[in-house]
C-alpha cells in the first residue's frame, strides 16, 4: 500500500475522478482531505487547461486535496496515467489532513504527481490552492475523451 494525495482532476467531483473508483485499475481507499503542508505553485497550464503542481516549495499556496491508500496496482496505472516521469513526476510530500476527528491536524507523507520539467513562464502563471475544472477562472479542462 501507498499514500497519494490527489490535487487536480483526480479529486471527487473532478474530471478525472473515475480512474480511482475503477476496480479494473486496483484500490483506492479515500483517507481525508488535507493540504500540502508546505506551500507549492499550483497552476492551470498547457493547451487542456491541465492543473500542476510544480516543484517549486516554498511558493504559492497550500494546496488542498485529498489523501487515498492504493495498491501496487493502482500505483502503476496513475503513473502511466499521469504519462509519469515525463509530464509529471510522483514525488514524496508531507500534507496535513483536515477534520475535526482523532486524525485531523496529523502530518502525512504521501506521493504526488508534481512537475519539475515545465516551461519557466508557468512560474508566473496565478497561483490556486484548491482546484476546481469548474472554477471562477475560466479555464476549463478539457478532458481526454475530448482531444
Ligand atoms: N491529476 C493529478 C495531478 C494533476 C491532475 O490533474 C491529481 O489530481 O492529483
Amino acid at each position: 500500500m501507498a499514500r497519494v494525495f490527489v490535487y487536480g482532476t483526480l479529486k471527487r467531483g473532478q474530471p478525472n475522478h473515475g480512474v480511482l473508483l475503477d476496480g479494473a485499475h486496483g484500490s483506492a481507499a479515500f483517507q481525508g482531505r488535507a493540504r500540502t503542508l508546505e506551500p507549492y505553485p499550483l497552476v492551470i497550464a498547457g493547451e487542456h487547461n491541465t492543473p500542476y503542481l510544480l516543484q517549486l516549495p516554498g511558493r504559492g499556496r497550500r494546496v488542498a486535496g485529498e489523501v487515498y491508500a492504493v495498491d501496487e496496482q493502482m500505483l502503476r496505472f496513475l503513473d502511466g496515467f499521469e504519462d509519469c516521469p515525463d509530464r509529471y513526476q510522483r514525488t514524496p510530500a508531507t500534507v496535513v489532513l483536515e477534520g475535526e476527528g482523532a486524525a485531523g491536524g496529523a502530518q502525512v507523507r504521501c506521493f504526488l504527481y508534481s512537475t519539475a520539467t515545465f516551461p519557466p513562464e508557468w512560474a508566473r502563471l496565478p497561483c490556486h490552492d484548491d482546484y476546481d475544472s469548474q472554477g471562477a477562472h475560466g479555464l476549463r479542462y478539457n478532458p481526454r475523451e475530448c482531444r
